[in-house]
């Protein structure tokens, strides 16, 4: 299969060194990174031990047509990789990014768009990913039901190693991880602490807070999902990624523009959703005056 891999940062990397593995990939980053990539190869190593020679880009090449395009920019770029990609007219585009809305954006300019979640856990520097948790890839089409499309994804995911499986209810699955984010992501950024300290801390109840009014918003939607069950949610993954640092607190550190506008920026729209507009509106106040936005 030909694929592209818009966006190789960690996530990106890890997915399209794996991918390379069996199949056609090109990965399109940064330039320190792809240069590395593009000299020596791409190193996949910590739980995983593979060294593979990828294409590597900073660009979309112009006459590229590939079979599968997969999305791990950040929600905030998600407008411009649509617009790029048209260019290599994938058959089937899968966007496996954080937040809600990302899916829409890329339907606006492409066809067969699929929604993923994703458990693997990576990091990476220029010519290396280091694969921290084997997790899971669950994708289907944004609005639920089966798709071939997401069957043949699934598969060629399979194909290299990757544990990849097809959900019909990929609308509650995107609003639970939208839950975890909320509670996790911006009251990590905002305290500086590692995911494991919302464990059992002042940050606590706001991170449950923050996901029973996603679960809430979700309901708005027609979606059936518990507040306890967002919670419950939470707690496994502060429990699985303790050691993490969220992806907002690395954004705060290296003072770039984080995902809030799509995530509790995303839930503060809904009705009763205070913890969430609180949330937001102190990391958009933490942007603007640092000039990011
Ligand atoms: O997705 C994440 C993120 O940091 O963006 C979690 C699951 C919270 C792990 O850190």
């Amino acid at each position: 299969m030909k694929i592209l891999v818009f966006g190789a940062g960690s996530l990106g990397s890890l997915i399209g060194g794996m991918l390379a593995r069996v199949h056609d990939v090109t990965m399109v980053g940064r330039k320190p990174h792809m240069r590395s990539v593009r000299d020596g190869g791409l190193v996949v190593e910590g739980k995983m031990d593979v060294r593979v020679t990828p294409n590597a880009r900073t660009t979309v090449p112009a006459s590229a047509s590939v079979d599968l395009a997969i999305v791990t920019v950040k929600s905030f770029d998600t407008s411009q990789a649509a617009r790029a990609l048209v260019r290599c007219e994938p058959h089937a585009v899968l966007s496996l990014q954080n937040g809600l809305g990302n899916e829409r954006i890329l339907s606006e300019h492409l066809d067969g768009v699929l929604a993923g979640t994703c458990t693997y856990g990576a990091t990476y520097e220029p010519g290396r990913v280091r694969c921290t948790g084997v997790g899971e890839i669950v994708l289907g089409p944004p609005d639920g039901g089966r798709s071939k499309h997401a069957d043949r994804v699934a598969s060629a995911f399979e194909a290299a190693g990757l544990i990849a499986t097809v959900a019909e209810d990929m609308p509650r699955r995107l609003w639970e991880k939208l839950a975890v984010n909320t509670g996790i992501n911006a009251p990590t950024a905002l305290a500086r602490i590692k995911n494991g300290e919302l464990d059992a801390g002042p940050a606590t109840e706001i991170a449950e807070t923050a996901a029973r009014e996603t679960a809430h918003a979700a309901r708005q939607e027609g979606i059936d999902l518990t507040g306890d069950e967002v919670v419950e949610a939470v707690r496994r993954v502060i429990d699985a990624t303790a050691d993490n640092t969220s992806s907002m607190l690395q954004d705060v550190r290296s003072e770039r523009p984080t995902e809030i506008d799509a995530i509790n920026g995303y839930v503060a729209e809904y009705d009763d959703t205070p913890v969430n507009t609180t949330l937001a509106g102190l990391l958009r106040a933490w942007e603007h005056e640092r000039g990011l936005r």
